[in-house]
């Protein structure tokens, strides 16, 4: 009995796959004096969790609040049912998910827009080509303009989406989703007026005594979730066109990519703008750190922020989200740099332990206590070197001393941006190159594409169903996809290099990717493709949502035909709610791993499982065990591909395009 009480104690503690996090907190465990407390210690001291918020029934939304629903009271004070207190809980983290990321986009579109009025020094167009190629997606008249024309024309039409007083649709959706999708969204009158309208709208149809009508909330949530799409599809495509579109990079992941000799600066948290200086500035003061002692400076990244790095600068993974206050308890971690979201207030409490310096950096997004260096567009490339400056001085104090690094890292294969898969495919079809993909799926070499999304989770094993439901599709032949620290965690298991492929990979999906790697020998940068295709940064669902849109196309049906399927197996944040929300919309299963806060009303958890299917072609499925998950997704991907199979045949005998709507 002790033993098995002693068991479940080890097991809730160590609550990780990852062998590099649980080495950390092993050791950890093991201090008698100075153990410190991480949200692996505060998940178990916040058991049980309440279960009126784990089904959604609580509601805080008056100050008659919070009305809880019970087997004795059915109905809030204000008489609302359970339902619409659940649909209002959920649309409202909608709401806060697409905030976040058109937070993130607006920030680069002003970047952007004073860049071009000379005020944001040592940003420029990067990408010229991706510029015109936006433009003219938008429908935008380049000709004889040069390129800071067309950067503000794209910047205007960026802003427009966020608030236009028309009701034309958004461009941003109109220009990168299927017809048939766009008309759908009209019939359901979810298509928004802007993000902005929508994150009001969202709030005043939430706020107490107006909407009480689940379903009607619901297709409002709908509705803010296409805005979340909006909000990253600018964030992705500014990015890419100041900063350069992503290609095929190699690098390392997990704790072992620190050196005791080196200055190691984390980068955590989301928005490139300033990141990106930092890996520049960091090239340039060298000699300020070799000066200090050290060999280097190193920088690595975390979350979102370490996967747009990653992905356009090769700067290797140091962790994804759960893990990220272990770093520095290894000793060797000088400066934690964050900017916004995803940022555990608990890593300064963690840094006074180890001298780690954590530097906050934007306004609006600051942490009592640690360093803050405020970020500046006009001056972007010296704050950075400010902010390194703090790391080297943390360096210098722990010379000498012992850290204690997990020897434990992997390495990556990323840079999958739409342009890269493009261009990779192409060298086996240069006319169509996703018809690679699709004549693949036809013939059953490949039983369809799935997308790995999302966070981690405290309440499922760290980085467990990730890799348990990445190895099973593998082996049954599915192309994957993974952006986010769904990305983050196939990195640090060593699921996304050349090496998984040979390990995990069924006949059909080996055979698939060895013959890209055939057909693009002397390209590919020298590497060799992974088994999972790291697309970037949550924002960066945008290029998935391209690879899907680029299927259908190519199909030439809509989206609830193709075979493709999105999971976020360890879903933490509204971000991820927002991002499910317009998968389904779009017409895409899409599974969670950690049942969300609906299930407090059957008819709002119906409608998520169900009744969206009837409407959109999309639906969501909940299921923790990561086996069950993944079996799951593979009938709803082969169901697909046995119907649009069987539709292109009788189409073919009957000389008819293959049914477009759903
Ligand atoms: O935007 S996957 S934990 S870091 S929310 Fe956050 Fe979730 Fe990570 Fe990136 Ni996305
Ligand atoms: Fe209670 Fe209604 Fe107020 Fe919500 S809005 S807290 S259910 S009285």
């Amino acid at each position: 009995m002790a033993d098995k009480k002693n068991d479940r104690k080890k097991i809730d503690h160590n609550r990780s796959a990852d062998v590099a996090a649980l080495a950390v907190l092993e050791q950890n465990a093991g201090l008698d004096e100075g153990r410190v407390e991480t949200a692996f210690d505060r998940y178990l001291k916040m058991q049980p969790q309440c279960n009126f918020g784990k089904t959604g029934v609580c509601c805080r939304i008056c100050l008659q609040g919070p009305c809880r629903i019970t087997r004795k009271a059915d109905k809030g004070i204000c008489g609302a049912h359970a339902y619409t207190i659940v649909a209002r809980n959920l649309i409202r983290a909608i709401t806060s998910g697409a905030s976040s990321h058109g937070d993130h986009g607006r920030h680069i579109v002003y970047t952007a827009l004073n860049m071009l009025e000379d005020k944001a020094g040592g940003y420029s167009i990067e990408d010229k080509d991706k510029l015109f190629r936006v433009a003219e997606r938008l429908g935008l008249d380049t000709e004889n303009k040069d390129e800071r024309k067309v950067l503000e024309e794209v910047a205007g039409l960026a802003l427009e989406d966020f608030i236009k007083a028309s009701d034309d649709p958004c461009k941003w959706l109109e220009s990168t989703v299927v017809e048939d999708r766009m008309e759908k969204f009209d019939q359901c009158g979810i298509s928004p007026r802007g993000i902005h309208t929508t994150i009001a709208e969202s709030m005043a149809q939430t706020h107490m005594g107006m909407d009480a009508d689940p379903v009607n909330l619901i297709f409002q949530g709908l509705k803010m979730a296409l805005c979340d799409y909006i909000g990253m599809h600018i964030a992705t495509d500014l990015s890419d066109i100041l900063f350069g579109t992503p290609e095929p990079v190699t690098t390392e992941a997990n704790f072992g990519v620190m050196e005791p000799e080196t200055v190691n600066i984390a980068l955590h948290g989301h928005n490139p703008l300033l990141s990106e200086m930092i890996v520049r500035a960091a090239k340039d003061m060298k000699d300020e750190a070799t000066e200090a002692g050290a060999a280097g400076i190193k920088c690595m990244g975390i979350c979102c922020t370490g996967n747009e790095v990653l992905m356009r600068q090769g700067v290797p993974v140091l962790t994804n989200f759960l893990s990220q206050e272990l770093p520095m308890m290894t000793g060797a971690l000088d400066a934690m740099v964050v900017d916004v979201q995803c940022i555990m207030p608990g890593v300064k409490a963690v840094s006074e332990c180890f001298r780690t310096r954590v530097v906050t950096t934007m306004s609006n997004s600051k942490i009592p206590g640690s360093y803050h260096v405020a970020f500046s567009e006009e001056e972007p490339l010296e704050r950075a070197k400010e902010i390194i400056r703090l790391g080297i001085e943390a360096f210098k104090e722990r010379k000498g001393q012992e850290v204690n690094i997990p020897q434990v890292k992997n390495k990556v294969t990323a840079g999958f941006s739409m342009e890269a898969l493009e261009e990779i495919l192409g060298a086996v079809n240069p006319e169509q190159p996703f018809k690679v993909i699709t004549d693949a799926i036809d013939s059953a070499q490949l039983g369809g594409v799935v997308l790995f999304a999302g966070c981690n989770n405290l309440r499922v094993l760290q980085d467990h169903s990730h890799s348990e439901m990445i190895r099973e599709l593998a082996r049954n032949n599915i192309l994957m996809v993974a952006t986010g620290c769904a990305a983050g965690s196939a990195a640090k298991m060593g699921l996304m290099n050349d090496e998984a492929v040979e390990l995990h990979a069924g006949e059909g999906l080996k055979s698939f990717i060895h013959a890209l790697n055939e057909a693009n020998r002397d390209k590919l940068n020298g590497n060799k493709l992974p088994l999972v295709f790291h697309m970037g940064s949550c924002v960066d669902n945008s290029r998935a949502l391209d690879l899907a849109t680029a299927l259908a196309r190519q199909w030439d049906v809509d989206m609830p035909k193709i075979p493709f399927a999105a999971s976020a197996p360890e879903a933490m944040s509204e971000k991820a709610v927002a991002i499910g929300s317009w998968w389904v919309a779009l017409g895409i299963p899409t599974h969670v791993g950690v049942v969300p806060e609906v299930t407090g009303s059957a008819l709002v958890n119906g409608i998520a499982l169900q009744i969206a299917e009837d409407v959109y072609g999309g639906y969501f499925i909940w299921e923790e065990d990561p086996a069950e998950a993944a079996r799951k997704i593979l009938d709803a991907v082969r169901e697909r591909s046995w119907k649009l199979n069987l539709h292109r045949k009788l189409a073919e005998q009957y000389d008819t395009p293959v049914s477009a709507g759903y």
